[in-house]
């Protein structure tokens, strides 16, 4: 693997709609992050990626954008935007959009175009089809729910194609003035002094075509837009052109959204001359989903969480460098996904928070997990704001879900626990607003805030602090960040167990995972502690006695 400018990145997600609010309206904003910048630098974040800030009716919360060359007022503006670009700068850091291309708004400028003129060149721009018999279009059923078509406005006998919400137009990538209107807003961005991007859902502009029909997955006779991907051949010459045309003449950053990937297709992907830099591990992200609904998907174990991560990790290691997340903005709270019910803590927490972070690839934090933000308790459906979460509700309800069940289901999948505003301090809605927020601020505020657990050399916070600097250390840096993966005690129940070698040195990442104590073999003499979230480590001859949720990090003697 060729080594990168971005290798030892670490690496920050803000959902700039819940960071920071700095005029009391209750959106977060631009001003806002640059006011935070100096905080993030000191927790050690060298690379941010900001979800989608662009002018956007906020449908689906900014991914679906109306104007891709200018900032949402409700965010900022453009002078905000290269005001950020240069205070990241001055500090070191990168800063990365996200490049939201697989569809626009159907408030954008090219969709009204295409609704005044479908035969036009906007029209040509999307998906339309022609047709007096809409039954005979293809059963694909979108992201967010229902038919992935839908009538466009002003016309009785043409469709669109969106294969998430309906005001989501998809792009059609197949045509190459959209793909030269696309290449240019990107380098327009990269000139602009933008250092790269995140790629969202990029797997889905190459459709399989022409369209057609497959067999239902549901009652609904529909079947998932995914199920199209299997047969979608060639995105490689779209993400190849995007590649040489806009990314590696500014040597960018990129990080693909890359779900339903085709292992065949890893090298080309994050490969030396891969068109992303990196994409997310999304393995144990995914773990236990099922067709039929929220209500229906598998509690993840953490042995299955170690199973997930380590099979990514041998699959990813001899073609390139992953990037790797507990939570994103899409998820819930990773310390409520992959820590079990009930053994919640301070401890956990930063056992999870080493088990991932030391992961071969590039560590990503999102905004609140450094505090060990969690999910949001809900009383009712009428507190939900996700698109996805209410037709996800509204599909259980339909397939006989007792609405109990599946608000308890929404409680703990919906999108929104990872978008309730940042908890900076105990004061009003959190410190993260003077107005009141677009979203309630989790009611546990009072007690989990950044302010407290700056006060306190034990929290979640400050362990977050100890993984940065480990990773950064001059001792260490080329074994974190280079080094091999080997899994070790793979096979023992609620252990999460892992070396990472390089000629310089061998470290043993090991966490005890779960609540009661363990003892555990050593494959070797330790040389040096070099992080460890209890009290002490207790070793006798080649043998360690691990308190519940404990994690320590052990430099081997040769
Ligand atoms: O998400 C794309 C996507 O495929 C997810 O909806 C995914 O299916 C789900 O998270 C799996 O658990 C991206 C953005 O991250 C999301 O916020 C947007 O709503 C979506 O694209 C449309 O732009
Ligand atoms: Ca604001």
């Amino acid at each position: 693997m060729k080594k990168q400018w971005w290798n030892d990145k670490i690496c920050y997600q803000i959902y700039p709609k819940s960071f920071c609010d700095t005029n009391g309206d209750g959106i977060g904003d631009l001003p806002g992050i640059i006011s935070k910048l100096d905080y993030l630098k000191d927790l050690g974040v060298d690379m941010i990626w900001i979800s989608p800030m662009y002018a956007s009716p906020l449908a689906d919360q900014g991914y679906d954008i109306s104007d891709y060359y200018d900032i949402d007022p409700r965010f900022g503006t453009l002078a905000d935007m290269d005001r950020l670009l240069a205070e990241a700068h001055k500090r070191d850091m990168k800063i990365l959009m996200d490049l939201v291309v697989n569809h626009c708004s159907d408030e954008h400028e090219w969709f009204r175009k295409a609704c005044e003129d479908p035969e036009g060149r906007y029209g040509k721009f999307f998906y339309l089809e022609h047709t007096e018999h809409p039954e005979e279009l293809c059963n694909w059923r979108s992201y967010f729910g229902g038919s992935v078509w839908e009538k466009l406005p002003g016309h009785e006998d043409y469709y669109y194609l969106h294969v998430f919400h309906r005001k989501q137009p998809d792009l059609n990538w197949e045509n190459p003035e959209l793909r030269e209107e696309i290449y240019r807003m990107i380098n327009w961005w990269l000139d602009r002094g933008l250092d790269g991007y995140r790629l969202d859902a990029i797997i889905n502009i190459k459709k399989a075509l022409p369209f057609r029909s497959y067999e239902a997955d549901r009652d609904d006779n529909m079947v998932t837009c995914t199920r199209m991907l299997h047969d979608a051949e060639g995105i490689g010459g779209f993400l190849g052109e995007m590649r040489d045309r806009c990314f590696k003449p500014h040597n960018a950053f990129t990080v693909g959204e890359v779900f339903n990937e085709k292992d065949s297709e890893l090298p080309d992907f994050i490969g030396d001359n891969g068109f992303f830099s990196s994409m997310f591990d999304f393995s144990a992200t995914v773990f236990g989903e099922s067709q039929l609904g929220l209500h229906d998907r598998r509690d993840i174990t953490p042995d299955d969480y170690r199973n997930c991560i380590f099979a990514a990790q041998k699959r990813i290691e001899p073609v390139g460098f992953i990037s790797n997340i507990i939570e994103n903005h899409d998820e819930p709270r990773g310390v409520c996904r992959y820590i079990p019910e009930g053994e919640i803590s301070a401890d956990s927490k930063k056992v999870l928070a080493t088990v991932y972070f030391l992961l071969r690839g590039l560590p990503w934090i999102y905004q609140g997990q450094e505090i060990g933000m969690e999910n949001w308790k809900l009383d009712s459906i009428e507190q939900v704001d996700d698109i996805s979460a209410l037709d996800s509700y509204k599909v259980m309800l339909e397939a006989g879900v007792s609405e109990e069940e599946a608000l308890r289901a929404v409680e703990k999948y919906s999108r929104d626990n990872a978008r309730t505003p940042f908890q900076w301090d105990g004061t009003a809605q959190a410190g993260f607003t003077t107005g009141t927020p677009w979203l309630p601020v989790n009611p546990n505020y009072t007690e989990l805030n950044l302010e407290a657990q700056k006060n306190d050399p034990a929290s979640v916070f400050h362990h977050y602090r100890k993984l940065t600097r480990l990773r950064k250390s001059a001792e260490y840096r080329d074994t974190l960040v280079y080094g091999s993966f080997e899994p070790y005690l793979q096979d023992r129940h609620n252990v999460i167990a892992y070396f990472r070698k390089s000629d310089k040195q061998t470290m043993l990442v090991m966490a005890n995972y779960q609540t009661e104590p363990q003892t555990l073999p050593l494959p070797g003499n330790v040389k040096k502690v070099a992080l460890n979230t209890a009290s002490e480590v207790k070793t006798v001859d080649k043998e360690i006695t691990m308190q519940g949720y404990q994690a320590v990090v052990l430099e081997l003697e040769d």
